[in-house]
């Protein structure tokens, strides 16, 4: 294959705004670059910035009420339901913490020419994780380098020109039009220290400190300016602490930058790159058309107009795939914060949502690309944060419902927050959001296969199944239910035109739970423990609602077949089942498999998936339903009406998780392996004739490399993590080889190929 892998973003003129921007993270600090000639702008943030502290916000109202919120929803007497949930069940006060940015980097630049800019490039290398800016003005050719490092935890920028004494600018740190910090002071002859506090009862104070290195010239600080003058290179540290991890976030954040000042330039460029490719390098996705087309040459924003306008560009698609990939080793990394809605990367005091956790499916969407991507320890801050909310979960659990185990509801901030956000109908008085969480708990052990892992999240998967052990009611045919619940965050209709969003028994609270009730009990077979709460959890399971088929052939959302109120809805709760659930597969069980099918086309034909995150789950879908084609098309959606000029997934207005679904999608489309065996290339479109992954994971501890050409597999790698059987899904026969040699003991029965594979072996696989 001729073409190369796609790893860079480029423009030809600097960002005119925010939303055109380059990110950059190591994890905690977030930059965005705008790569600015006479006046750059870096916005930047740091992950634990978020206005006020913890609090307890469980309505005391909340348990002397539920029983009547009960019997209200069991009378079908909606409106007195919904007033006294309104007002019993919502947290007190109704919303939860928000994230907040920690300032900007500003910087006005001198040149001693006033000749125009020529051929400047503004980049982004999602391999290495560096944002460049390059123009020649006058004679002087002109560099910039920005990149968050991970190693030493500082986001550094580097000035350079190839004429000696060429750089000269003034820099400033800032904090909003209103100026929200404290106090901005010299620490030291190269360093300036900006103070402030995050506001609210309990918040935490910030430290953001910038410091200069030049070679050549000077560097000088008066008032609030740092000042370098004629300097032939320059690298600035900027590094940044607050009091939600350090007791003394000024030392901290001042000696990092002095620890990082310590270290050439190119040194810490080259740690930065090690660290940054060892985790961006191990998935690599070329995807060819067939006139094996390239239009990297063509600036990012321009293909993507171009896309918009109706062109295919498959190129894009893999370094959407890439960026999706890129973004969650910026925004999670070991010891950061999870990547909240907006990753780590926020202009506004009070963001959309909060930029917070919305727990039911945006933060789960985040985390989708993270096993199969090759990114595992990036999954890693999601588990700190479900620990995190295990206390204040207990507390809500008992406080409101007056139950064991924990509970959580459809958000979360940087503290575990659980009490309901929002006096909000159709989404707040929803109890499935750390059930789902822990869901990702469950699946990094099943790729990885760690035994320690499991031994370490068991407790945490158990005490969420025991809240609903605890709260499921019984229906009068003894089924089990949640009693109120809520499809996340749709509305029904009633037959005599009344509509309702509180309901008994949701078909996803069933998915949910049938998933973590089996999740603990394989969990606990396992460990060789509890087995009578192995018994309890599958008698409970049984008892859950099976997925129903509505009266238009679909899944139905709710225990009755209700009408929606609208019927394009972006949430499409009532397949989770089908994904990122396991339970809805084309073979196992094609009936529920075609509804989910008639589901989607009704969504869509309703005018479904009009937002980045919505589109990014129906190419999931679709993927888990095998037709490439469908997929394709909503990827291309995806990036012809919800994708930003820096290739940010546009809610509106933007949010992350779009772009980490759709490079999930992407995969899905690719490689499957939720059903019990390896499936590659279930959903591959016309219109990827072409194509090579490398590095993907799987369940079962296994990595693949997949190679097609004219839509047909040319060669699988299999390496497998651990001594296993493997099963392989193939319409075709296929030949195993080990070390160049046929393996003999493989089985193919009805479509499975399946052989006993060792830990540390490769095995290949082509066409008969
Ligand atoms: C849920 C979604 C919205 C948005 C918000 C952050 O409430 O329904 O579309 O993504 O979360």
């Amino acid at each position: 294959m001729t073409q190369i892998e796609e790893t860079r973003l480029w423009y030809k003129e600097p960002a005119s705004n925010w939303e055109e921007a380059l990110p950059v993270g190591n994890g905690k600090l977030g930059g965005m670059v705008f790569g600015g000639i006479r006046r750059e702008r870096i916005a930047l943030n740091e992950d634990s910035v978020w206005y006020g502290g913890p609090r307890d916000r469980n309505n005391p109202d909340a348990l002397p009420h539920l029983p009547k919120i009960r019997e209200l929803l069991r009378e079908g007497r909606l409106h007195e339901a919904h007033d006294l949930s309104a007002m019993a069940l919502s947290g007190v006060p109704e919303t939860q913490r928000h994230y907040m940015p920690l300032g900007d980097l500003e910087l006005n630049i001198r040149y001693d020419s006033k000749e125009e800019v020529r051929d400047y490039v503004r980049a982004l290398d999602i391999t290495n994780g560096i944002a460049s800016v390059t123009f020649t003005k006058g004679e002087v050719h002109f560099a910039r380098e920005t990149f968050a490092s991970f190693p030493d935890e500082a986001l550094v920028t580097r000035f350079s020109a190839d004429k000696p004494g060429s750089i000269s600018f003034t820099a400033r740190l800032l904090r909003g039009s209103n100026r929200y910090y404290d106090e901005l002071v010299k620490a030291d002859e190269n360093t300036i220290v900006m103070r402030g506090m995050c506001g609210g009862s309990g918040g935490s104070d910030f430290r953001t400190s910038l410091r200069a290195v030049a070679d050549g010239g000077f560097v000088s600080i008066i008032g609030e300016h740092l000042i370098v003058e004629g300097a032939n290179s320059v690298t600035l540290l900027l590094t940044a602490a607050t009091s939600f991890r350090h007791a003394d976030p000024e030392a901290y954040a001042v000696d990092a930058g002095v620890r990082a000042g310590l270290i050439s330039y190119d040194e810490l460029k080259s740690r930065h790159i090690q660290d940054f490719t060892s985790l961006s390098k191990r998935v690599q996705l070329r995807l060819t058309d067939a006139a094996h087309s390239n239009a990297a040459d063509v600036p990012t924003n321009e293909r993507l107009k171009l896309v918009q306008e109706g062109s295919a560009d498959v190129g894009l698609m893999a370094l959407y795939y890439q960026f999706g990939r890129y973004l969650l080793i910026s925004s999670s990394r070991p010891g950061s914060l999870p990547a909240n809605l907006q990753g780590i990367w926020n202009e506004k005091m009070l963001p959309p949502w909060d930029s917070k956790y919305t727990i039911n499916i945006n933060t789960q969407m985040n985390y989708w690309p993270a096993e199969a991507g090759n990114l595992a320890e990036c999954h890693e801050p999601l588990f700190d944060l479900i620990e995190r909310m295990r206390a204040p979960g207990r507390i809500t659990a008992r406080a409101m419902y007056d139950c064991g185990g924990f509970v959580a509801h459809h958000n979360t901030d940087i503290w575990g927050d659980t009490a309901p956000q929002d006096i909000y109908l159709p989404a707040s008085y929803w109890t499935l959001g750390a059930a789902w969480l822990c869901l990702h708990m469950w699946e990094h052990y099943e790729y990885g296969l760690n035994d320690a892992f499991l031994e370490q999240i068991y407790p945490t998967l158990k005490e969420s199944a025991q809240f609903f052990v605890d709260f499921l009611t019984e229906t009068e045919d003894g089924l089990l239910v949640l009693n109120p619940s809520v499809s996340p965050e749709n509305t029904y209709l009633l037959p005599n035109g009344q509509s309702g969003t509180l309901c008994i028994g949701a078909s996803m609270d069933s998915q949910i739970l049938y998933e973590l009730f089996t999740a603990c009990a394989e969990a606990a077979k396992k460990l060789g423990i509890d087995s009578s709460e192995q018994e309890l959890w599958h008698n409970m399971r049984a008892r859950l609602p099976e997925p129903a088929i509505g009266k238009h052939g679909q899944i139905q959302e709710w225990m009755e077949d209700y009408e929606e109120a609208e019927p394009g809805h972006r949430h499409i709760s009532h397949l989770f089942a089908l994904h990122p659930g396991k339970r809805f597969t084309v073979r196992g069980t094609p009936e529920w498999a075609n509804a989910a099918r008639v589901t989607l086309d009704q969504r869509l034909a309703s005018g479904g998936g009009h937002t980045g995150w919505s589109r990014a789950w129906i190419i999931n879908f679709w993927a888990r339903l095998e037709d490439g084609e469908k997929a394709y098309a909503n990827v291309q959606d995806l990036l012809s009406h919800s994708t930003l000029p820096n290739l940010f997934d546009n809610h509106p207005p933007f949010q992350i998780d779009g772009n980490f679904g759709g490079a999930a999608g992407i995969t899905e489309m690719l490689l499957q392996c939720h059903a019990g065996s390896l499936h590659v290339l279930p959903a591959l479109p016309d219109a990827w004739p072409h194509g090579e992954v490398t590095g993907l994971r799987a369940r079962g501890g296994f990595e693949v490399d997949i190679r097609w050409s004219n839509g047909l597999l040319v060669e699988a790698r299999l390496r497998a993590g651990a001594a296993n059987s493997c099963v392989v899904q193939s319409s075709i026969p296929l030949i195993v080889r080990e070390d160049g040699r046929e393996v003999k003991d493989v089985f193919s029965k009805d479509g499975l190929v399946s052989w006993t594979v060792s830990a540390g072996s490769e095995y290949v696989l082509s066409p008969k």
